[in-house]
């Protein structure tokens, strides 16, 4: 039986920005699986009997980016159950990562050859916006770093180690860029034309 090789998209953009959002949409139009690194490690943060909980609940609450080796085998295991689950699909959206060097090190050594990455989406939103966004969310999300002072090491942890691979990828020609400032439905309005041109 042949397998397809997972197609990727990274998505990427400062906290807050409306990856979650904009990929649930994606995934509404489009053949897309949306897969957040986020989600999968406050996921692995719960499970019991996960030997990573802790080191996961401090980096998450702290602002900082997990080890590589375990957000890349949450990912590679989230893959692999959907081409299994079914053949057809092979297209992924990868939400919040790569966020680092080390990030894009070890997807490198894990996953080069094994799948493509086609793009990077990125949402491109002020950081003042980005803030006032995740602080309206944590009235109600109970998510740990919903609050100003995480906030803020999420914003100084995007602008140090995130945003140089945002720029590696423009270098790249691999980054589109959609204006994340403007309503839902004014930011998908630009999502889907890039994604008619792309596929
Ligand atoms: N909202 C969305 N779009 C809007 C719009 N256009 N206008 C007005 N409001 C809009 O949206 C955030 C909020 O804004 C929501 O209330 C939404 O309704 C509203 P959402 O779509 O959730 O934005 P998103 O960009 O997904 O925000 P999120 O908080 O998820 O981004 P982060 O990148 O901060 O969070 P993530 O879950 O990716 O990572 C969390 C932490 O996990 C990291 O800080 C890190 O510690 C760790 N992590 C790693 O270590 N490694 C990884 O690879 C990934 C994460
Ligand atoms: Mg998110």
């Amino acid at each position: 039986r042949v397998s397809m090789k997972p197609q990727v998209v990274f998505v990427l953009g400062g906290p807050g920005a409306g990856k979650g959002t904009q990929c649930t949409k994606i995934v509404e139009t489009y053949g897309y699986t949306h897969l957040s690194a986020g989600d999968l490690l406050r996921a692995e943060r719960c499970r019991e009997g996960s030997a990573d909980g802790q080191l996961i609940d401090s980096y998450i609450k702290e602002g900082k980016i997990v080890p590589v080796e375990i957000t890349i085998n949450l990912l590679r295991k989230a893959m692999e159950e959907t081409m299994q689950a079914d053949e057809g699909k092979c297209r992924f959206l990868i939400d919040g990562f790569p966020r680092n060097q080390d990030n894009l090190q070890g997807w490198a050594a894990v996953m080069d050859g094994k799948a493509d990455v086609r793009f990077v989406l990125f949402f491109n939103c002020s950081n003042q916006v980005c803030v006032e966004r995740c602080l309206e969310r944590g009235k109600s999300s109970g998510r740990t770093d919903d609050n100003r002072e995480s906030l803020e090491k999420r914003i100084q942890t995007y602008l140090q180690s995130t945003t140089p691979i945002i720029q590696l990828y423009e270098q790249q020609g691999k980054l589109r860029t959609v204006d994340a400032s403007r309503s839902v439905e004014e930011v998908f309005a630009d999502v889907k034309n890039l994604l008619d041109r792309e596929s």
